[in-house]
């Protein structure tokens, strides 16, 4: 590192010191804190982007400030990758040990050594492009300032603010701009892409079932989604929506969005009797999440919830219908579907993937890791239960598609070419996404022909119940068996397989958010009272064990 660089580093880092007592973690999804404290974590992940892009030859990274579904005072900074995937997981001890540096010389010392080591040019012969996006929250605005500082203060490292976009929008832009080769790649074309391929599959679905499906109603969360859907709309006639909570007048993720209707069962804010029979929707705070639902009439806020489980099982359903227009001959390529599945997935919906004849993989939670698993298939469909999800062609399938969707005679086969085709160009690739995951859902449906109940009745969730306990320090947790099993601390593992053995069809485990400073419990069993029961058995466990007792 020449002397130049390193007395830019010191002098803009020593403006931006790491708050005092705190470890900060890069957890499941980036780092998340009270908005108050991160300056300092998101100047030095704008440094380390800026390296990122010098290590991968210069290629755009990217950088969002947002922490999704959490409250509105936190706020938190995540690293997209070349390919729109989230940062290496390779990179993520430097990305902890940048922020935890202690003051600006051991700060620099990391730097240089990490630059040598991944052998990183540091001497300014090569250029490094960030793209920079925010969701709405207030504290975003000063946070990219501090991430331009830090971009800034890498030689030849510039950064390009894409002011207030969907988390799913700004992967997708960094991974057009790098794969796809556009390198202009705007919100724009996004809007573009996903209508022009929404448009291709409606168009396609066969006459015969061309019948509506009614009205859907979206809840944004309060969050950065309502506008965006409403830009779509706007282009996309087809789309008989109405959104609600786009953040006008209530609080983002406040009683409203993706996570609290997933985990708490009941429906959003703005919502009520009067939407009995409507298909609702429900996005989170940066629009990565997913879930529908309909209000149970008479049932006191209570909804029918349609999880990211029975969203990858329609999807998958879609797709083994058109590979089996396609491909029946059984003697030519047939192009490996899989499917990734956490342990939060629902009993049933495993159990009809199977049914299906699919191949169910799980692993920990958090989209970095099933999103890799998804990658070994030539069609990888992956779903969190909280609706966080997407699908995956590799790139020899859609070479494939491509030749055959232009040489194939016969016209049904043709067009379930097409259809596949479209549904790769709709889906956002690079990590899931609530808005493209909406359309392609209404896209099915209408093609289909079918309501929400119908869809919704492809197989009955075990009723389940989860819970979340605060506890003196989460990081006591350390789980195995893509999270089903506690390790540490010894003796919980075995209080909670005998409390949950009492329970028909019962399971249950417990894990430390990757977003949030609590310990999350999951239980399933064969009746809700006793799903509640066994939640509430082991939260009690878990505070036994954890909590803060003297
Ligand atoms: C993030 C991750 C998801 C994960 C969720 C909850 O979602 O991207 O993969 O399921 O956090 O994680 P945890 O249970 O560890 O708190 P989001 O929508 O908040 O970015």
């Amino acid at each position: 590192m020449d002397s130049q660089q390193r007395s830019m580093l010191l002098e803009s880092s020593s403006l931006f010191p790491p708050p005092k007592g705190i470890k900060l973690s890069y957890g499941t999804a980036g780092f998340r804190a009270d908005a108050s404290i991160l300056q300092s974590t998101v100047f030095r992940m704008g440094i380390l982007a800026a390296l990122r892009s010098l290590k991968t030859e210069g290629a755009v990274i990217g950088l969002m400030i947002t922490a999704s579904h959490n409250k509105v005072s936190d706020n938190g900074v995540k690293v997209a990758d070349p390919n729109g995937e989230m940062l290496t997981q390779h990179w993520e001890p430097f990305a902890d040990s940048l922020a935890n540096a202690p003051d600006p010389h051991s700060l620099l010392q990391l730097i240089a050594d990490f630059a040598k080591k991944e052998e990183i040019p540091l001497n300014g012969s090569k250029a490094a492009a960030i793209l920079l996006g925010r969701d709405t929250r207030p504290s975003g605005e000063f946070l990219v300032e501090a991430a331009k500082q830090g971009i800034c203060s890498v030689i030849g490292a510039a950064a390009s603010d894409m002011g207030v976009v969907t988390t799913p929008q700004l992967h997708w832009m960094v991974r057009a701009r790098n794969k796809d080769l556009k390198a202009s790649a705007s919100e724009l074309d996004y809007f573009d892409q996903v209508s022009t391929s929404f448009r291709c599959l409606i168009d396609l679905i066969p006459k015969k079932s061309h019948h509506g499906i009614g009205k859907l109603i979206v809840d944004c969360a309060n969050g950065v989604g309502g506008e965006k859907l409403r830009i779509l709309k706007e282009k996309l006639n087809w789309l008989d929506a109405e959104i609600r909570n786009s953040g006008e007048q209530g609080i983002l993720n406040e009683q409203v969005g993706a996570d609290y209707v997933q985990k708490d069962k009941v429906a959003p804010q703005g919502f009520g009797p009067h939407d009995v029979g409507t298909r609702c929707a429900s996005l989170d705070g940066d629009a990565d999440r997913l879930v529908y639902f309909t209000i149970i009439p008479n049932g006191n806020n209570q909804i029918n919830l349609v999880d990211g489980d029975k969203i990858l099982s329609l999807f998958a359903l879609f797709i083994k219908d058109q590979l089996s227009i396609l491909t029946d001959d059984k003697n030519e390529y047939q192009p490996r579907v899989g499917v990734v599945q956490t342990a939060y997935a629902n009993g049933a919906s495993t159990k009809y993937l199977n049914q299906l004849g699919l191949q169910v993989i799980f692993t920990p939670t958090g989209v970095k890791y099933l999103h890799e698993k998804a990658q070994e298939f030539d069609i990888g469909i992956y779903f969190e239960a909280n609706g966080h999800g997407t699908i995956l062609f590799s790139d020899h399938s859609l070479c494939w598609l491509e030749d055959r969707k232009s040489t194939e005679k016969g016209l049904e086969k043709q067009n379930a070419a097409k259809r596949l085709w479209a549904v790769s160009k709709l889906i956002n690739q690079a990590v899931g996404d609530a808005l493209s995951g909406l359309l392609l859902v209404e896209a099915i449906l209408q093609h289909m022909g079918w309501s929400v109940d119908k869809w919704n009745d492809l197989y009955h969730d075990l009723p389940s119940r989860q819970l979340k306990v605060k506890v003196a320090d989460r990081t006591a947790v350390v789980t195995t068996n893509a999270e089903t099993i506690v390790e540490k601390p010894p003796g919980i593992q075995e209080a909670i397989t005998a409390l949950t053995v009492k329970y028909p069809q019962g399971r249950c485990f417990v894990r430390p958010s990757g977003t949030e400073d609590v310990v999350r419990v999951y239980a399933e069993a064969n009746i809700q009272e006793s799903a509640d029961e066994l939640a509430t058995c082991v939260a009690k466990l878990v505070d036994q064990f954890l909590g803060f007792h003297s």
